[in-house]
């Protein structure tokens, strides 16, 4: 501000008129104003705190985001020395004992010269994904953009030579996708990070006496820059808090520092140390560090009035890619999830491992067009939706939105009356979401808390058809 004005200030008296010069300081001052507001900031630079409500709108909205597992271990591919090592694609690492030296020289094996990031944000984008969630830094600590506090990473270590992150962030501003980061705290490649004796990369009982060094000479720059250079960010995804080095005043600590650095950043709750094991949820939400849980592989079995969460999950066995993993969940099962999911008040974050040459798979981009071709029809039934008012309903999931129940039929009834119990309201109209005239569809009131719809004999969609209520009241 200081700068702007002195020059304005001079080129003010060098001007004719004065009157024009006041008038453009003025335009000047409420553009400066306005574009400081919008990043949470006060005229002074000051930080003004955003509320947690302000912070989430976006992410409560979106309901639906794509997680990319990307690095090193797409070269191995689940399998090392000729063996295929069993569990999660991007532990090899740790699972197959790999030490550092012979894991390190991965590097010049990555080169995926078919990854296109225009390519894989319009994935996502056809998908209907709002945000996607990438590695910036996995356990192994290969980075994926060119950090400037190691050599470890796609810029200084590879022949591809590329910035993924910096391609990805430019593409996900260009497709309207908000670019996120999981960044893991536990480091299986840093000296001062590392479980003191190799191979116990993940021993939770020891520690690492420098730990707190690489925390401030290595995390926290690595942030740091993440926040500023490819920012604004959505989310930052932290993993890795179990070790023992790790603990809830750390986790507050880092909460605090990267808001400092972007005041409407989210972050997860595993920042902190109050998660539930892999069901993910803080123990207690008021107590500990994060805005929302992050139940893993999992979907919680009843919704949490009041919690926000997110389910990760992959569409096979593994997060980074392996070649041989070709157990994939049906398009139907992940369409069915998605709607478990959003009807419980919670948002899908659905994986997919691209491999060593940059490319997702085909199974996983088979079925994340097959979502897009069902959400472009239906997105009104998931984006912006909150938990069903209805107890568990047997033919499917139901959302809801002020003065709307959206009833997603997985098993439509065989004699086209569609039973909704629990409902006391009017219903005002009935009508397929499908069905671009919204034809009504009739509704018989048969008791105070039961409506039967009469809907078509066949399913419109065998997978997922929403019937769309227009309610009376709360
Ligand atoms: O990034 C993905 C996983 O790598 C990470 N979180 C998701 C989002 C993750 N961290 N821990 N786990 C998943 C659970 C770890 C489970 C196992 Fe193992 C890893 C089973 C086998 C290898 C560690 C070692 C736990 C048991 C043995």
């Amino acid at each position: 501000m200081h700068d702007r004005t002195s020059r304005l200030r001079i080129y003010a008296s060098t001007c004719r008129s004065t009157i024009n010069a006041v008038i453009i300081i003025a335009a000047l001052c409420i553009f400066a104003i306005a574009g400081c507001q919008q990043e949470g900031t006060s005229v002074l630079g000051e930080k003004q705190p955003l509320s947690k409500d302000e912070r989430m709108k976006w992410w409560r909205d979106a309901r639906f985001g794509m997680f990319i597992h990307w690095g090193l271990y797409a070269v191995p591919a689940g399998e090392w020395k000729g063996k295929r090592i069993d569990s999660i694609g991007e532990w090899i690492m740790e699972r197959a004992d790999i030490p550092v030296s012979e894991y390190e020289p991965l590097t010049k094996k990555f080169n995926p010269v078919k990854f296109n990031a225009d390519e894989w944000v319009g994935i996502a984008k056809n998908a209907g994904v709002k945000y996607i969630v990438i590695t910036s830094k996995h356990h192994d600590g290969f980075c994926l953009w060119d950090s400037k506090v190691t050599d470890y990473d796609i810029i200084d270590a590879t022949p591809f030579k590329r910035d993924i992150l910096k391609e990805l962030s430019k593409a996900c501003k260009k497709q309207g996708i908000k670019l996120c980061f999981y960044h893991s705290i536990m480091d299986w490649h840093h000296p001062d990070a590392q479980r003191p004796f190799y191979p116990n990369y993940n021993d939770a009982k020891q520690s690492n006496p420098n730990f707190a060094r690489y925390v401030d000479n290595y995390l926290k720059p690595q942030l740091k820059e993440l926040i500023t250079n490819y920012g604004p960010l959505g989310v930052l995804w932290f993993d890795g808090e179990w070790i023992k080095d790790w603990t809830e005043p750390m986790g507050k600590d880092m909460f605090n520092y990267v808001l400092a650095l972007q005041p409407n950043i989210i972050v997860n709750n595993r920042v902190g140390k109050g998660r539930k094991g892999m069901e993910g949820l803080s123990k207690d939400d008021q107590e500990y560090a994060g805005d929302f849980g992050t139940p893993e592989q999992q979907i919680p079995a009843t919704g949490l009035p009041g919690v926000d969460w997110e389910s990760c999950m992959t569409m096979n066995d593994t997060w980074g890619y392996k070649s041989y993993d070709q157990n994939w969940k049906s398009t139907e099962d992940l369409l069915h999830k998605l709607a478990d999911i959003a009807s419980k008040g919670g948002n899908f974050l659905l994986n997919v491992g691209p491999n060593a040459e940059g490319l997702i798979p085909g199974p996983s981009v088979e079925r994340l067009k097959a979502i897009g071709e069902w959400m472009k029809v239906n997105n009104e039934s998931i984006y912006g939706t909150t938990a069903s008012p209805l107890g568990e309903v047997p033919w499917g999931r139901c959302t809801a939105k002020p003065g709307k129940l959206y009833l997603h039929v997985f098993d439509w009834p065989t004699n086209s009356k569609l039973e909704v119990t629990g409902l006391k309201n009017k219903v005002k109209k009935a009508y397929l979401l499908a069905d671009k005239k919204r034809a009504k569809l009739s509704v018989r009131r048969e008791d105070e808390e039961k409506v039967v719809v009469s809907v078509p004999s066949e399913a419109p969609d065998p997978i997922n058809t929403v019937v769309v209520l227009e309610i009376e009241g709360k």
